[in-house]
Parts: C-alpha cells; sequence; structure tokens
C-alpha cells in the first residue's frame, strides 16, 4: 500500500472521524479520508485547526489530528500549547521540505523541530514510508499515555510527499488495544494506600482536591464515594469543574487562583489535604499557598513525577485516580466519622452564595455575567459539553455555572485567549449527538472569527454564547492599578468595539442572536441550542463588573 493511503487507513481505523488541517498538506491521505467517510475540516489557520484537534480529543478521548504544510508548521506548533498545558493528546502532522532545501535559505521554510520541542511530548521527521507505521504508532501512544500531551510527525516534503513515494506491506493499525484515555489503568501498591487510608483516617479535616488528571480518568464517582466516606469537602482544579455535582453539600468549589471566595478557605483550613490527578501548579493552589507549602498531602497520580513536585509532606499513590481511589476507598471503608468539618464548609459555600443572590437575579439591563451564568446553568442538557475561554470566562464559569457531574462535560481553556470557539467546533465533532455551548468574551471570540465560516461550511452546530463586555474585561483591574486608579487613564489599553457579532456571524451565514435584557437570555438559548446549526448568541453587557475573586490567605 502506498503510504498515503496506508496513513489514511491507519486513521480512520484507529477511530479518527475529523480531521483538521490547512491546505497544502498530505493531499493524497485527505482525499483517501474523504473517501473512508473521515470529516476533513478545513480552518483558515493551522493554531485553530489545532484548537479543535485539542476540543475534538478531549471529548473523544482519542488522539484529535491537525496538519499544516511548512510554512504553516510555526502557526500549527504555536496552537500546542495549549493541549500541552491541558494534556490533550493531539497528533500534528507537518510536511517539512526534503534534505537538499536545508541550510540553504529555503523559501518559507525555518527550523521546525525547535518549534514542537517545547509543545509535545515526542517530536520526529517521517523520512520514508517504511518508517512511518512505526512512527505513526509510537506518536499515537505517547500522547495518549499519561501524562496525556501533544506529539508531532514532520513528513519530508513540503506537503508530506515522501510517504506517496513508498509502499509499505503493514496492516494499516495504529493500535490493536483500540485504547482511549485514560490508556492504561495502574493500581497504586497496597502498602502506599494502607500507609494513605491510615494518614486519612487520623485526620478530622480533610479536603479533596480532585484535578484534570482526576476528570480525565472519569473519577468522579470514586472522588464522591470518598468525600463521603470521611466527610471530606470537595475542591476542584478549573478543568475539573464539574467531577462531582456542583450543588452537592460537600462540593467546596474551584480552588486557586481562578475561584470564588469558600473553595479556598476550605482548602486552606484542612488538616490533611488528598490531591488526585491534581498538577499542583500555581493555578490551583494560589502560587502554593492553599493548602500551605507544608501541609500533609495525599497524592494520586498516574505519574510518578507529579508526587511531592511542590508539596514536600507528600504521601505519594502512583496510579490511575479512579482505579486507585477505587482501592483505596476499598481499605478505608465507611469508618465513623465526626461531619463537623464538612458542614462548616457547607455553610461557607452556602453564605457566600446567599451573597451572590441578588446579581444571580437581577433583572435589569445591563445584564450582570451573574445572571447569564445561571441562564446557562438552566439551558444546558444533562449531557451537554460546556466549552469556556480563559481569564474571566473561565472565573464565570468555573465559579456561577452549576453542572450535574453526571453526564456533563466542562472543557477550558488551558490559557490560551480564543481556544474556546474552535475548541467547541472539536468537541461537538467528537460528539454529534450531545449539545455543545461555547461560553467566550469577546475578547476572546474575536481570535477565530474566521471559523464561523468552518462551522458553517462544514455545518459543525456549536452554540456560542459572547459575553460582549466591549473590551478585555478581566483586565480592567490591572491597568488601572497601574494607571494608579485615575478615571478613564488605562482604559484605552483595552476598550475596543462595541461590535454586533450577529452581524458579523450573519455575514458567514451564521445566525445570530442579539440579547440586551436578562429576559431575552433563556429564549436565546433555548434557541440556540434547539438549532441543528452554529448559533452565535451575542450578549450585550457591560466591562466594569468583576468576577469573584479568590480567598486569600492572611489577608
Ligand atoms: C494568547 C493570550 N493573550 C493574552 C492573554 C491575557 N488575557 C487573559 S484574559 C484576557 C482578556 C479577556 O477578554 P475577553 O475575552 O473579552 O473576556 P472578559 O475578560 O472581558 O470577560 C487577556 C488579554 C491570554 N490569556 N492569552
Amino acid at each position: 500500500m502506498n503510504g498515503a493511503e496506508w496513513l489514511a487507513r491507519a486513521l480512520a481505523g484507529a477511530g479518527t472521524t475529523h480531521v483538521f488541517f490547512v491546505e497544502s498538506v498530505l493531499r493524497r491521505t485527505l482525499l483517501q479520508l474523504g473517501d473512508l467517510g473521515v470529516m476533513r475540516v478545513l480552518a483558515h489557520t493551522e493554531k485553530a485547526a489545532a484548537y479543535m484537534a485539542d476540543g475534538y480529543a478531549r471529548v473523544a478521548r482519542l488522539p484529535g489530528v491537525c496538519m499544516a504544510q511548512s510554512v504553516g508548521a510555526a502557526n500549527l506548533a504555536s496552537g500546542l500549547q495549549d493541549p500541552y498545558l491541558g494534556r490533550s493528546p493531539v497528533v500534528a502532522l507537518t510536511g517539512r521540505k526534503e534534505p537538499s532545501f536545508q541550510h540553504r535559505n529555503a523559501y518559507q521554510e525555518i527550523a521546525h523541530a525547535p518549534l514542537f520541542a517545547a509543545v509535545t511530548k515526542f517530536s520526529t521527521s517521517v523520512d520514508s514510508t517504511a518508517e512511518l507505521p512505526r512512527l505513526l504508532r509510537h506518536a499515537w501512544c505517547a500522547a495518549l499515555a499519561d501524562t496525556p500531551r501533544p506529539t508531532h510527525l514532520d513528513f519530508c516534503g513540503l506537503q508530506g510527499d515522501v510517504i506517496e513515494l513508498g509502499q509499505t506491506s503493514e496492516p494499516p493499525i495504529i493500535d490493536p488495544a483500540a485504547r482511549r484515555i485514560p490508556a492504561h489503568r495502574p493500581v497504586g501498591n497496597d502498602a502506599e494506600i494502607e500507609r494513605a487510608a491510615a494518614a486519612l483516617a487520623a485526620a478530622r479535616r480533610v479536603v479533596v482536591v480532585a484535578g484534570d488528571g482526576a476528570a480525565a480518568s472519569q473519577a468522579g464517582p470514586e472522588v464522591l464515594a470518598l468525600a463521603e466516606a470521611l466527610q471530606a469537602p470537595v475542591a476542584t482544579t478549573l478543568g475539573a469543574r464539574g467531577i462531582i455535582p456542583t450543588g452537592h453539600r460537600l462540593s467546596a468549589g474551584v480552588a486557586g487562583s481562578y475561584s470564588a471566595p469558600p473553595a479556598n478557605r476550605i482548602v486552606h483550613g484542612a488538616e490533611v489535604v488528598v490531591f488526585a490527578g491534581c498538577d499542583t501548579g500555581d493555578q490551583v493552589t494560589l502560587n502554593w499557598t492553599v493548602p500551605p507549602r507544608d501541609s500533609k498531602i495525599v497524592q494520586i497520580d498516574a505519574d510518578p513525577l507529579e508526587i511531592g513536585r511542590s508539596y514536600p509532606n507528600t504521601t505519594g499513590l502512583v496510579g490511575d485516580p479512579k482505579a486507585t481511589l477505587a482501592r483505596l476507598n476499598q481499605v478505608i471503608g465507611k469508618p465513623a466519622r465526626d461531619a463537623s468539618f464538612a458542614e462548616e464548609a457547607a455553610r461557607i459555600v452556602a453564605d457566600w452564595r446567599a451573597t451572590m443572590t441578588p446579581l444571580v437575579e437581577n433583572d435589569t439591563a445591563p445584564i450582570r455575567v451573574e445572571r447569564l451564568c445561571a441562564e446557562v446553568t438552566r439551558a444546558l442538557p444533562s449531557d451537554g459539553i460546556l466549552v469556556v475561554d480563559t481569564g474571566y470566562s473561565g472565573i464565570w464559569t468555573g465559579t456561577m455555572i452549576e453542572l450535574n457531574g453526571a453526564g456533563q462535560t466542562y472543557l477550558r481553556a488551558a490559557g490560551s485567549l480564543g481556544w474556546a470557539f474552535p475548541a467547541s467546533l472539536g468537541a461537538k465533532c467528537a460528539a454529534p449527538g450531545r449539545k455543545v455551548l461555547c461560553f467566550t468574551g469577546d475578547g476572546g471570540f474575536y481570535y477565530h472569527l474566521a471559523e464561523l465560516e468552518s462551522a458553517h461550511r462544514c455545518g459543525i452546530a456549536a452554540a456560542v454564547v459572547v459575553n460582549n463586555n466591549s473590551g478585555f474585561g478581566q483586565n480592567l483591574t490591572g491597568v488601572r492599578r497601574i494607571a494608579g486608579n485615575q478615571p478613564g487613564r488605562g482604559e484605552e489599553l483595552i476598550r475596543f468595539g462595541p461590535t454586533d457579532f450577529t452581524a458579523v456571524a450573519r455575514s458567514f451565514g451564521v445566525r445570530g442572536i442579539r440579547v440586551e435584557r436578562p429576559g431575552e437570555i433563556a429564549p436565546a438559548l433555548a434557541e440556540a441550542l434547539g438549532a441543528n446549526e452554529p448559533v452565535v448568541v451575542d450578549v450585550v453587557t457591560d466591562l466594569e463588573p468583576r468576577a469573584p475573586e479568590p480567598w486569600v490567605p492572611g489577608r
């Protein structure tokens, strides 16, 4: 079989239903993929193609495939930063000019290897069809294996032509086990589990902080079972929002820097913290102050290098969070527990929620984002997928949108503004039977507006809610502070618009619904989520209101 055909058959055989690309690359493979029923989503920028592949991968739990030719490789690599940070298995395929073109001022090409080094866990060149099966299998398995991250194959030839030249007799099979994330479920060592169980049984105030790794492992039921057994409140990373029902009496909310006040207070007040599949990075720990650095920790992670990375006083369990928590729960059993810490935590959460009620119920224009979030909570179907951008979009949705912890999925940008809209298109491709709602600010939406055309052309029916406050809302506080809090000064750095995104959408043939009053939100969301086409809901809000802020120790 010709290498181009082998690649198409291998990708389709591995369960790939969509690939995301900018022409001109791997043309013969793309044509073959079409013949095999795989949808080729032609994007307008390589970065958007990478984000689409990321959203696809997170929902399909399979590698998302994106492609670009030589000159597009740098753009594609820039789009791998977010899946790298977000631990998403994206496989990037690029073309690169032949060796005879290297080191002699070739048109349109810089060295690819350094571009991909920082954003992949495996990146190599493919110089012959004979090497293709082995290298694709490795790129695929490496992307899926813990910790999932992007991988990259750089095909010889501007458009990856090398694989068109040679033949292979290998069967077009990437992974006979048809693995999805998590690719493996190792269980932590028994002696360590016993030690962790003893430490938890001896503590009165235990908190669980569940992270993106626990969400990827689908460990929600096991997290909740541990929490109930220990009467331990559960906080999460932003990416694990909704791993348990957010309205549960033990739910403390998102912890760290993108949080409302309760979660940090509760985590900070614990005697022992269980980090389950949690990267213990600066965002979830508020720069390693929540919990304090010398806290007693039980940490469960599939990657041994994560154990004790930032908290030295750690008992580590190396294993898949779901499988290891299940074993830990067996060992812990159903102990008699003092529920006073859980009750105290529930009171902290309830008191904070009460302070938000007037904003949630606000019925006047300009629309409050708290009200918008409450309407999204009501509108999102029980198996809906919510894809949110970074910055305030992450904070608003992570603090104010409630999720059922059973069927709904929350995907967040790992930090790159503009990620959410293309990622939501990829998510919808992976789950055509589920409703996908993208929540973005106008600043984030501007990045990839052109993908409205892709959504329309490819019939990708995502609903996009734009929190349109005519500026980089999150940054208002910072620019004002730097400008000495002088009225008006600093704002020129972050204001733009006003733009009517429904008119923008219509120019691409996409339905747009403008929302200016609170009462219009619910019917607009119902219409957008009921449609079998992409819809932009342009919600006019105000730049001034600030999103919830975290509780900071000692302040
Ligand atoms: C690629 C990139 N550039 C810049 C930033 C910094 N940043 C974070 S949030 C934000 C403003 C977001 O504005 P918008 O999307 O309109 O949402 P709002 O804060 O107004 O709700 C900026 C500029 C970023 N996260 N990513």
